[in-house]
């Protein structure tokens, strides 16, 4: 076998024992302050998620204490928690957010 077969059956071997990346869940957490309109802005501008969307998970968190934005790698999330965080506190508001591993 030539060389890089050799080398070729190697790489082969190493990326089917490769797992995937770890799945992050990023969480919007309720609270009594925040306005509805502006978690809804967030989650249209941070999320690129529909006005329709956006309103679905806004209620939903407003009624359940927690919802799901999206599931992404772990940078992808924490810079999507940073976004959200950032926006808030720039707006007064005590919008939280957090992720967790799927
Ligand atoms: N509970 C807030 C209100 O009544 C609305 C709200 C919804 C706040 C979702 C945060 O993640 C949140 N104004």
């Amino acid at each position: 076998m030539a060389v890089n077969e050799q080398r070729g059956d190697l790489l082969e071997a190493e990326k089917t024992k490769q797992k995937p990346p770890p799945l992050y869940k990023v969480l919007l957490l309720n609270d009594d302050y925040t306005p509805m309109d502006f978690v809804v802005v967030v989650l249209q501008t941070v999320f690129g998620m529909s006005r329709e969307k956006a309103t679905r998970v806004m209620l939903q968190v407003h009624r359940e204490g927690m919802g799901v934005c999206g599931t992404y790698t772990r940078e992808v999330a924490a810079a999507k928690v940073d976004q959200v965080i950032d926006i808030a506190r720039k707006h007064q508001h005590p919008l939280q957010c957090t992720m967790e591993e799927t």
